[in-house]
């Protein structure tokens, strides 16, 4: 595995490059360019210079996250060809800038979904925390505008204030789009950017839906070991892949995640590794990387990745906000530098345990 970090860009990451660098372990890193909206082409030149600038820190490019994925490619509208060929020119760009990974999610109209920015936890850090009764009571407009005012002043990816401003649109959009659509939506797209991948070797790693089930109504796919795999087999080419983000498939508990992960051999392109503490089924909070912090064993995810023979790049998922630091929520530098260190501690361990069962 090649354990990286992700970045927002030197105009709107808090985060420097030269600190990524200095996290013992880090060899690169995963960014997007955060100027574009879904559905435009991007630009080789704007390509390059992320890399170039990334590159000169001395860290890699390891993979993008994420190229977004137009409304008109979820609800299938007629335009939504224009959108593919847009989607699979920025494809060839990226493959022709060797860069072999691509993250992206096929969440209608939210990303992820969290009802509080900053819950305090009992040693005093703030976390991003889920709690169903208060999205039940909540309209999605007023969700935004209170997810907003808790940012930090930076803009959550996901939560674009330019697409908030057409939430009402967005939900008309997907007003006939149940599950069974979706999912046939997605395998149109994929069928389509599929010969683009194999002549670039670009793995396409799906982001699984945060949270794992349906919210404000929408229907949700990537949700459950059944649906991935059913996504894997209808269009069942190596290139389309998956992000297994422990945090993402954990919220729902009846998810096993080392059980996922073994039946997903091969195709797990990237991983997003953290946990989640869980107060009840319906409301949980993310916690420090350590096992014994949250409610996954972390060890059992990372020994899973290590015996289907992960290689690909993997991050410390969303951090707790520690030290003071004053950070986009989940994206500081100090925890997600401990979960790095962490994981890295984990896979040295099961490393080596690995090669003296094997030498004896
Ligand atoms: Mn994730």
């Amino acid at each position: 595995m090649q354990m990286t970090l992700r970045w927002y860009g030197s105009q709107y990451d808090t985060v420097t490059l030269k600190q990524i660098r200095q996290i013992p372990g880090v060899t690169g890193v995963i960014s997007t360019l955060y100027g574009t909206t879904p559905g435009e082409v991007w630009k080789t030149e704007d390509i390059l210079s992320l890399k170039q600038e990334i590159e000169a820190s001395g860290l890699k490019l390891a993979g993008i996250e994420s190229v977004n994925i137009h409304d008109a490619i979820k609800v299938g509208t007629p335009d939504r060809d224009q959108y593919i060929d847009n989607y699979i020119l920025t494809l060839e760009r990226l493959g022709q800038a060797d860069v072999h990974l691509v993250c992206y999610n096929f969440m209608p109209v939210f990303d992820w979904t969290r009802t509080e920015l900053a819950r305090v936890r009992p040693d005093g850090s703030t976390v991003l925390a889920y709690n169903q009764a208060a999205v039940d009571a909540i309209h999605p407009e007023d969700l935004f505008a209170s997810l907003s005012a808790s940012s930090n002043g930076t803009v959550l990816p996901g939560w674009e204030p330019e697409r908030m401003a057409h939430i009402k649109e967005l939900f008309e959009m997907y007003q006939d789009v149940d599950e069974e659509k979706l999912f046939a939506n997605l395998k149109y797209f994929l069928e389509r950017i599929m010969p683009t991948c194999d002549k670039y070797d670009i793995n396409m790693a799906i982001h699984p839906d945060d949270p794992a089930w349906s919210v404000f109504g929408l229907p949700r796919i990537i949700t459950s070991k059944a649906n991935i795999l059913r996504m894997m087999q209808m269009v069942d080419n190596p290139h389309n892949g998956v992000t297994f983000c422990s945090g993402s498939y954990g919220t729902n508990l009846e998810n096993d995640l080392p059980d996922m992960i073994r039946s997903l051999k091969g195709r797990i392109h990237f991983a997003h590794v953290r946990n989640l503490k869980f107060n009840s089924p319906t409301d949980f909070e993310e916690a420090a990387h350590l096992s014994s912090d949250g409610s996954f064993d972390m060890y059992e995810i990372m020994l899973a990745l290590y015996d289907i023979g992960f290689t690909g790049p993997i991050r410390p998922d969303h951090g707790r906000m520690i030290w003071d630091e004053v950070a986009m929520p989940g994206y500081g530098l100090y925890d997600r530098a401990l979960g790095a260190a962490y994981l890295n501690g984990l896979w040295e361990a099961i490393e080596k345990q690995h090669r003296k069962e094997s030498a004896s």
